[in-house]
């Protein structure tokens, strides 16, 4: 009995400095594996007279239990010092690129938002973005287009029910913004001029061919101070089309036009060389429309609480997606929403090459495009 209390002694002893699993597992066999110490032990009993067959098998039993739950308990501790160790080293980076790192891409007309947002922002315009949802105030009324004005017509809007129970009421009603002008009129309202931001976002009509999409995407820009004129817009303008083409000089005209929150109102055009199967943009003898322009109307100055007295200012207004037709070579607009990964792969950019006017505005030299 003696022998086998010391040899418990020694073998909890093992089981408790155990380094690691396999050290802890080769103990378990030589106790209790077919050959093990109390196995042959247990097999011993056989040959013993009766009581002492009980007695010692008693004691065994017992002793069995206590290896076992000392190896339980040593194996819980190994193993929790393993996940332990395991987790301190497979900790994940997660401001680390992507990876494979080519497989994310930026969509095109996120490219273009990103390299105008840079474009105007080095020349100082704050970014203004707010809801798509606007009331008929800062779509309409605020922008010189009354109740019946007929350039309401012209702009396919959708309508939203201001209520969900009431009968829908069209001078009530809401819109899901024809253009992003809503946000530069609440600027005006919150905002003493000096103004110089851009308001870029999701713009809608009820339009679908090649060309036109139910949703698209634009950014408008607004000046104003108690000195700006055209002179202004046209050199601003002029800069913008040089850095968005990358261009060094581009010919430019601008061609009277019409819209009711400018007067005078212009389009910006710029010179380039049209074939069946290119456009090169910057040479040529052919003209592209590229924006709208003009002088903010006096009665949208008063619109947002600025006096057109002592305030005159420009605004202009660009589409994003034709832009990005243009820059990039797309064809047809519609793709450009069909989600296909495959033309994401094609017309896609990298997400690790940033729009900056320093570090390279479109990357378009890169093996990405
Ligand atoms: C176009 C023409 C334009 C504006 C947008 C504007 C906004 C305010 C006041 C005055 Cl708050 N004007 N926006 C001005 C001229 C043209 O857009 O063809 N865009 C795609």
């Amino acid at each position: 009995m003696e022998d086998l209390e010391s040899l418990k002694t020694q073998i909890i002893n093992n089981i408790n400095l155990a380094s690691d699993i396999k050290a802890l597992e080769e103990i378990r066999v030589s106790v209790m594996g077919k050959k093990g110490i109390l196995t042959e032990q247990m097999k011993g009993l056989g040959a013993l007279p009766l009581e002492q067959k009980i007695a010692t098998g008693k004691k065994l039993n017992v002793l069995k239990a206590e290896f076992e739950q000392a190896l339980n308990a040593r194996k819980e501790v190994l193993e929790t010092a393993e996940l332990n160790k395991k987790l301190a080293t497979e900790t994940i980076d997660i401001t680390l690129p992507i990876r494979p790192e080519t497989q994310g891409r930026i969509h095109p007309v996120s490219k273009i938002y990103e390299e105008v947002v840079a474009i105007f922002g080095q020349m100082g315009f704050e970014v203004a973005e707010g809801p798509d949802i606007e009331d008929q105030f800062h779509n309409f009324n605020a922008l010189n287009m009354p109740p019946n004005h007929p350039a309401r017509q012209m702009q396919d809007t959708f309508y939203l029910p201001h209520s969900a129970t009431e009968e829908f009421d069209m001078d009530k009603s809401y819109v899901i913004r024809t253009h992003t002008s809503g946000m530069q009129i609440r600027t005006m309202e919150n905002k003493k001029p000096p103004i110089r931001i851009i308001a870029p976002g999701r713009t809608y009509r009820s339009d679908y061919d090649a060309t036109h999409t139910p949703m698209f995407h634009q950014v408008e820009g607004l000046v104003i101070d108690k000195t700006t004129t055209m002179a202004h817009l046209k050199g601003c303008l002029y800069d913008f089309v040089k850095a968005f083409f990358e261009l060094d000089e581009i010919p430019v005209r601008y061609r009277p036009s019409y819209f009711p929150f400018t007067e005078p109102s212009a389009e910006l055009d710029i010179g380039c060389l049209k074939t069946k199967t290119e456009l090169k943009v910057g040479a040529g003898n052919d003209w592209l429309e590229i924006l709208g322009c003009g002088m903010v109307h006096p009665n949208v100055l008063k619109a947002g609480g600025i006096d057109p007295d002592e305030y005159q200012g420009f605004a202009f207004g660009v589409g994003l997606d034709r832009l990005a037709m243009l820059k990039y070579g797309i064809p047809d607009l519609r793709t450009f929403f069909e989600s296909d990964v495959r033309w994401l792969k094609n017309y896609g950019f990298s997400p690790l090459d940033f729009s900056s006017m320093t570090g390279g505005l479109s990357n378009n030299g890169g093996q990405t495009r």
